[in-house]
């Protein structure tokens, strides 16, 4: 038997105390496909607090496209995340903090979460931001980054979240995208043996924001730090000068209000602003976090997700707090001060469900099984892994070294889009497959097509992953461009979510998801356009174009290789290496910092102008001898120099 069609039963200690076994999720499954309405219409009572409740579930059309859950309804987030567990969990620890240094903890408690929302909500208020007003948040795995976005929950601003690793010009973008009246950052983070200059970083980019009117600072470290009296205000000093009868109210919320919008990377042009809204996107989030986690009144969660991405919106912050669990939020990296943090902090917190990516497992398994033994796990009960797919190698570690060959793993697949999980084992319903994210959970409705946009029908099939019907967490709009919605997921084809996947159902009606199919690349679970990398490239003044493809890695699982094409009189050597590189950090991100590049005279290009990077890809992957058909090249003689040149040339670092 291959080691990936290898099936792992469901613990029997584990089916027997989980809140879902395998005939219930059947039933249940079967009821969420047959009436989607009455189904959700049942959850939506069952698990959210609402403040009037909705005259009618689900009113959609996938051309227009249209997607309406819960109309008519009124809400509020943050009541659901805070406010109705006073009653049972107020002294219930809501965060653990576990800083950049080992042991550096807090515990927020409900009534101190609930009390600083509240407190953190008044603020936003009285510096003049509204329901509907944008809200930046840039900001360390710190607990006032879960604290900023419930509090623009609690007024109904829309925040937008910026990944603290992000540059000045992807901050500033984003900013002006969707027109942010406030910034909150911190004065500085700490990653590991760094200190990032955020407040630096912040004034460069608020410089080119015209619709920034203050900057609201956390002050993280003692460092000096540069403030602009006039547009930032220190946090802390903030908070202490309000009135004691400052209004933290939760507004009253519709259904649909926009919540969030999340910028993430397509196959073309700049990152998009991807629109979550109320309701839909906490029921979605509320109920996959329970049943996905099999969460129960006394686990410790941690997912290990920066708030900066979709898994720490949805499953660090509001998920686990909708369902008044206690979620760990880590500041620090997986292998600072050495390869055994993660286990260190299951230890000393006693960490019962723990939520990976798949390059944060492969970098573990290359250090050694001892990191993990060093520390007691008895408390682990469910591990997790999202964002890319799992080889069955780094599954069977993850199993057999981390979860001591007793822990379910749940090999979670969705997206930013998605809101939340759309295929996954249910651990007490599911036998899992090391590297299959199995089945797909209530009311999601996948279906696999053809190239030509054919559904293929029955098991032991390969296609694009589609799915035929909308659920209550998926995004509505690209901020400010509804075409470019309709344009991106649903013009593929027609009728259908396209979800940019590849994906086989083996003979058992499991999924496998093989991937991305468009230029979008998944670098240690990152997404990251191709045009985006593309032209930060060309950006360096050094390059007159560039064609970015994916390349294998070991640990990020997806590398970046990117084949220039220089300018004239610029020379093929080190210097311009740097030099990419260089502005490549500076107007992405270090993540986007290609691995391997390639000087080329040429691009493999047909006569109509367009590159071929199957091509590409081919040479990258080092399948030198299979690049296949060459024959509509312009000029196919540009093949030859490129593999002669990646054939010569190793990556720039492991
Ligand atoms: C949550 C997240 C989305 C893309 C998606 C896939 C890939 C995510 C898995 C996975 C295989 C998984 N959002 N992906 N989870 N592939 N198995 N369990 O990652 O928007 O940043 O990325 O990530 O290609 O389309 S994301």
């Amino acid at each position: 038997m291959s080691k990936s069609s290898q099936l792992f039963p469901v613990p029997q200690s584990f089916g027997q105390k989980a809140q879902i076994n395998k005939a219930s999720y059947e039933e249940l499954y079967r009821e969420s496909v047959t009436d989607p309405e009455g189904f959700w219409g049942k959850q939506a009572e069952e698990l959210l607090l609402w403040k009037k409740p909705w005259s009618k579930v689900l009113t959609w059309d996938f051309k227009t496209p249209t997607i309406r859950w819960f109309e008519g309804g009124k809400i509020n987030l943050s009541e659901n995340c805070l406010d109705r567990h006073l009653a049972s969990r107020a002294d219930k620890a809501a965060i653990i903090w576990e800083g950049n240094e080992p042991g550096e903890t807090r515990t927020v408690t409900y009534r101190e979460l609930h009390a600083q929302v509240c407190k953190t909500a008044a603020l936003l208020r009285s510096l003049g931001v509204k329901k509907g007003d944008r809200v930046a948040i840039y900001l360390p795995m710190i607990p006032e980054a879960a604290v900023a976005m419930l509090a623009c929950a609690r007024i109904g601003a829309i925040h937008t979240v910026v990944f603290a690793g992000f540059s000045a010009e992807a901050l500033r973008d984003r900013i002006n995208d969707c027109g942010c009246s406030l910034l909150i950052t911190a004065n500085e983070g700490l990653r590991g043996p760094k200190a990032i200059p955020l407040k630096e970083t912040c004034n460069e980019a608020v410089a080119e924001c015209p619709t920034i009117k203050k900057v609201l600072v956390v002050r993280r470290t003692d460092a000096a730090t540069p403030m602009e009296p006039t547009r930032d205000l220190w946090y802390h000093e903030a908070l202490a000068k309000l009135p004691a009868d400052a209004d933290g109210r939760a507004e009253s919320m519709d259904s649909e209000d926009p919540l969030f919008i999340l910028y993430t990377s397509g196959s073309t042009g700049k990152p998009k602003g991807v629109l979550h809204t109320t309701a839909g996107y906490l029921l979605h989030v509320t109920l996959t976090h329970r049943a996905v986690f099999d969460i129960k009144e006394d686990d410790v969660y941690m997912c290990a997700a920066d708030v900066g991405w979709v898994t720490g919106h949805s499953y660090v912050v509001y998920g686990p707090l909708s369902n008044g669990a206690t979620t760990v939020i880590f500041e620090s990296l997986p292998t600072y001060p050495d390869a055994g943090r993660y286990w260190d902090v299951v230890d000393r917190h006693s960490v019962t469900i723990f939520y990976t990516a798949p390059t944060a497992i492969r970098a573990l398994v290359k250090e050694g099984d001892a990191w993990v033994k060093k520390y007691d796990r008895s408390s682990l009960r469910l591990l997790g892994t999202v964002g890319e797919p799992i080889n069955p190698d780094a599954w069977l570690w993850y199993h057999a070294v981390v979860g001591d060959s007793r822990c379910p793993i749940v090999d979670t697949w969705w997206q930013t889009e998605t809101g939340g999980v759309l295929i996954s084992p249910l651990p007490g319903a599911t036998a899992t497959k090391p590297g299959s994210a199995t089945l797909p959970l209530f009311g999601v409705q996948p279906v696999l097509v053809d190239d030509d946009g054919k559904e293929i029908v029955g098991n032991g099939v390969s296609g694009r992953l589609c799915m035929k019907f909308p659920w209550p967490g998926m995004m509505r709009t690209v901020y400010g461009d509804h075409e470019r919605f309709r344009q991106t997921y649903f013009s593929m084809y027609p009728g259908l979510y396209f979800t940019g996947d590849g994906c086989r159902r083996d003979e058992d009606g499991y999924y496998w998801i093989t991937g991305r199919v468009d230029d979008v690349l998944n670098v240690a679970g990152h997404r990251l356009g191709t045009a985006e990398v593309e032209s930060a490239i060309v950006r360096s003044g050094l390059v007159a174009e560039a064609a970015v493809v994916g390349i294998p890695h070991e640990i990020k699982g997806q590398g970046i290789g990117a084949f220039c094409v220089l300018r004239e009189n610029v020379a093929k050597d080190a210097a311009t290496t740097k030099g990419i590189l260089h502005t490549v950090r500076e107007v992405i991100s270090p993540i986007a910092a290609p691995d391997a590049i390639w000087f080329v005279s040429g691009l493999p290009k047909t006569r109509s102008g367009k590159i071929m990077r199957r091509i590409l890809r081919k040479v990258g992957e080092g399948e030198f001898e299979s690049v296949g058909d060459v024959s509509t090249l312009a000029d196919p003689a540009v093949v030859s120099e490129i593999v002669a040149t990646v054939k010569g040339a190793p990556l720039l670092q492991k």
